[in-house]
């Protein structure tokens, strides 16, 4: 039996983070899908989202709580940075990418895709537009903080980098994709780094159905 169950889906980005927190710290874990709306998931997630944690009896809910508990109960590598500034910029960019990022480029963008609200049953491009471009905003804001370093709160990898990877997945799976990352070299450096790891690898979402 695996030391850790990650309950969510693998599409879920927050879910997707948790699981390469595991990864990253060679920590066993398994991933059990739930339903959302189950009285199971508000059993152990009363706001009903995911992902949630177990590790014996104890469970655990909210992304970065599961991540700080998973880096702090197990092993090295440590995931967040001993030094202060460090270790405050990494909860600026956790904070920044459940926030604005998830926002505006997974619910505003990705989802009207997914499930689209627009006439017919279509996406709403106006809607998609309008994320698109508060997306684009917040990547060029991403991309002058990696600074040309593969990791965006230091030199070594962080949380913050496994909040970051799930969300730049589905930005580069978008139709508009190319043209949002256009000239942002910083990250397509940092990102062609974060590709190579195993917790990217052994993560990636299944692929969109075909239409
Ligand atoms: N604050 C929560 C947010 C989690 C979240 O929004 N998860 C999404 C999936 S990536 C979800 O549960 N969506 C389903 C819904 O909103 O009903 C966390 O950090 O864990």
């Amino acid at each position: 039996m695996s030391e850790i169950v990650i309950y969510g889906p693998p599409q879920s980005t927050f879910t997707r983070t948790a699981r390469m927190v595991c990864v990253e710290k060679s920590v066993d874990y398994e991933l059990r899908p739930i339903e959302l709306g189950s009285s199971e998931l508000l059993a152990l997630q009363p706001f009903g989202k995911v992902p949630a944690m177990r590790h014996g009896e104890f469970t655990l809910y909210e992304t970065s709580a599961i991540c700080r508990y998973i880096d702090a109960a197990f092993p090295d590598p440590s995931l967040l940075p001993g030094d202060k500034q460090q270790r405050a910029c990494t909860e600026q960019w956790v904070s920044a990418i459940s926030d604005y990022f998830y926002d505006d480029v997974i619910r505003g963008w990705v989802l009207q895709y997914i499930f689209p609200s627009g006439p017919d049953g279509q996406p709403d491009m106006a809607a998609i537009g309008a994320s698109v471009k508060k997306s684009r905003h917040h990547l060029e804001v991403l991309n002058a903080a990696y600074d040309g370093r593969d990791f965006v709160a230091g030199n070594s990898l962080t949380i913050a980098d496994l909040f970051i990877a799930p969300i730049m997945t589905y930005v580069g799976r978008m139709p508009e994709g190319p043209e949002v990352l256009e000239g942002l070299r910083h990250i397509h450096q940092a990102g062609e780094a974060m590709m190579q790891r195993a917790s990217y690898t052994k993560t990636l979402p299944p692929p969109p159905p075909e239409q």
